[in-house]
This record gives structure tokens, sequence and C-alpha cells, in this order.
């Protein structure tokens, strides 16, 4: 399923994120930036140890990674000018902010992603696993972030030509392949 919205083409698609061809991907991962389970660790495991080098240097520099915020490192033996690391809210029953946070995840990841001059991205469903994020509604909040982020850069050369969404489970893929009808243009 594929659509466009101003000249940004979005997919969502199931599959394994590490298996993607693109610019670069981005890693639901911890704060610390010290690998885990999920994506976070098919990622560093196809990646090779260079990316959880990378990530501790950057925990040497600044602590790691804040929720909503976003670094970003080389793709070690993965095919990608980077990977760019996200860390979403872990769910706590929705109000503690968990879905600003994951909102912001989706956009500092673009805006980092802009900045090292990816022209396209992968995102996975970030915080629909081991954090517990309901995923009709995350599924929502995703595609809210991303449209807004491509509003808000109209005219200027900020966003992706393409972001895909790369949906592990099976119900996730059919959520995201439903609501992109409603966000833009068939492509
Ligand atoms: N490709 C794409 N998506 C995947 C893949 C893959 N290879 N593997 C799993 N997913 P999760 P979170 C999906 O748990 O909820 C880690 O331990 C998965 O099905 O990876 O943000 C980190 O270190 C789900 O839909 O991330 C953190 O401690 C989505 O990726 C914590 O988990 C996110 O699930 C982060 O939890």
């Amino acid at each position: 399923m594929k659509v466009i919205l101003n000249r940004t083409v979005i997919s969502a698609e199931q599959g394994d994120i590490t298996a993607w061809n693109g610019d670069c991907i981005v890693n639901a991962a911890n704060s610390g930036l010290f690998g885990g389970g999920g994506v976070d660790g098919a990622i560093h495991r196809a990646g090779g140890p260079q990316i959880a080098e990378e990530c501790a240097l950057i925990r040497s520099k600044q602590g790691g990674c804040l929720p909503g915020e976003a670094v970003a490192t080389g793709a070690g033996n993965l095919p990608f000018q980077a990977v760019i690391h996200t860390v979403g809210p872990i769910w706590k029953g929705g109000s503690a902010g968990e879905a600003d946070t994951l909102a912001k995840c989706y956009k500092s990841s673009l805006a980092l992603a802009a900045s090292i001059g990816a022209r396209s991205v992968a995102f996975p469903n970030i915080s629909t696993g081991i954090y517990g994020f309901p995923k009709p509604l995350a599924c929502s909040v995703a595609l809210n972030a991303v449209a807004e982020y491509i509003h808000a850069l109209e005219g200027e050369d900020g966003p992706p030509e393409r972001i895909d969404f790369i949906c592990y489970e099976d119900d996730n893929a059919g959520l995201y392949q439903e609501a992109l009808k409603n966000i833009g243009k068939s492509a």
C-alpha cells in the first residue's frame, strides 16, 4: 500500500527492517542505547558490533538518548547510510504523555534523517512490542506525526522522498495499510 503526500511516497508493508532497501532505518532503542530484544536486537545482530561501539560512544558523551529524541550511528554491516536510534515511550496507561512522546520519536527521527541527507527512511512500529503501546493508537500517532512533519515543510527540501513503515507483525501491517488510505492520494 502506497500513498503520496505532497512529494513524499509513504508505504506500509509487512517485513523485516534489516532486509529493507533504502538510505536509513530507524531503531526502537532504549534510553541507554544498550541494544536489547525486538527490532533493536535484530538490527544489532545484523549490523554487527560496530553499531554497539558507536552507541557506547554516544552514551559516554551524552548519557544515551531521552524518550522522543533520536541519535544516529553508522549501520555496521548493514547496507544503509545510517541507523537512527529513537527511544519510544513505555506505555503506562496513556496519561503520562505517551502519545506526544511517540509523535516526537517520528518527527525527531525524520529531522535527523534530513540532516544527514537521507532521502528514504524506514520505520518499525516504535513502542508497540516490549514497550506495550496499543497498536491502533500507535498507528494513528505515527501517521499523524509523519503527515504533520511533511505538511510543516511544504515547499521545502526537508521531507524525504520515501517513508516506509516496515511492520513485522501482520496486524500492524493491516492497521497501517488501512489508515494510509486516509492520509494521502494513491501512489
Ligand atoms: N523488523 C521490523 N520490526 C520488527 C523487527 C524487525 N526485524 N523485530 C521486531 N519488530 P520492539 P519497543 C517489531 O519490542 O516496543 C528493545 O529491547 C515488533 O514486532 O522491538 O519500542 C529495546 O532495547 C514491534 O511491532 O520495540 C527497548 O528496550 C516493533 O518492532 C525495547 O525493546 C517494536 O517492538 C523497546 O520496545
